[in-house]
């Protein structure tokens, strides 16, 4: 009987502590690399437990691995392409019920592709590019808010750029997509301010990732030169400046935030070494 009851009042204290170390979620889009894996650590360092997305799954799990190592969290791993509804359907549908309370939402992925002016610009790379700035976006921000504006409660951070404000010659699909995360920003901000739901910008400058490689496509030496003179941004500083953002008091949103680093005043001005 002395054991039954002993059980019993650890019952209560199991339930607790299980349900305690989901306290905190954080989604991250584009968790495989650059800003998205810095923001993973510095998050999971916050200790949130994150759902991490993106397109290649060794990467992912090696992330996910490392941060159960490090720091003690709990991750769901999920990969799929965004630029799919239904693949982000698929995710959303089969995410586990007790990943569903996300606090923190940071949409994150996206990429350049090319560098052409309008009338030479490739339609592929410009699909690409709206598909997943924008739409991507939009199809994982609809169900993750719906969520949000059930418990009243969350924060949505949104990777836009420098690129959201300036347009720079053969930027054009690029900056336009970028520019649309703004409008989408402020948007969010009205439509989901009834249920107290935090919207936030980041617009960095250049960023040494793995942007310039994809931009670039492949042409190593290219991507090189575009962080070559100066020092850069890193992913690290960006999620620095997340982990600022979502470590606010309740009552206070960052709206946006443009960072740069100290070379660069604009899209335009650098200054190199
Ligand atoms: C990246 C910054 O200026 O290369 O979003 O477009 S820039």
């Amino acid at each position: 009987q002395f054991i039954i009851h002993y059980f019993l009042q650890l019952i209560p204290l199991l339930y607790f502590h299980g349900k305690k170390s989901m306290d905190k979620i954080a989604l991250i889009t584009g968790a495989t690399a650059g800003i998205g894996k810095d923001t993973a650590f510095s998050l999971a360092k916050m200790k949130y437990n994150l759902i991490l997305t993106g397109r290649r799954k060794e990467r992912l799990l090696e992330v996910g691995t490392k941060l159960k190592h490090q720091f003690g969290i709990k991750s769901h791993i999920a990969y799929f392409d965004i630029q799919s509804q239904e693949a982000v359907m698929q995710f959303i549908d089969k995410l586990p019920k007790e990943w569903r309370a996300i606090d923190v939402l940071v949409n994150n992925a996206g990429l350049a592709l090319g560098r052409s002016p309008i009338h030479e610009g490739e339609f592929g790379d410009w699909d690409t590019m709206i598909d997943t700035n924008v739409k991507g976006l939009l199809y994982i921000t609809k169900p993750v808010s719906q969520w949000m504006v059930e418990r009243k409660k969350g924060h949505i951070i949104n990777l836009a750029s420098i690129a959201g404000t300036q347009v720079y010659p053969t930027g054009n699909i690029y900056c336009a997509t970028k520019h649309a995360v703004i409008a989408l920003t402020k948007a969010m901000r009205i439509d989901l301010l009834p249920y107290g739901i935090k919207v936030t910008s980041i617009s960095p400058g250049v960023v040494d990732t793995e942007f310039s490689i994809v931009r670039y496509k492949g042409d190593v030496e290219k991507a090189k030169s575009v962080y070559e003179g100066y020092t850069p941004l890193y992913g690290e500083d960006i999620a620095n400046v997340i982990a600022f953002a979502v470590s606010q008091p309740p009552h206070v949103n960052i709206n946006d935030i443009e960072l740069t680093c100290i070379t660069q005043a604009s899209t335009h001005y650098y200054r190199k070494t």
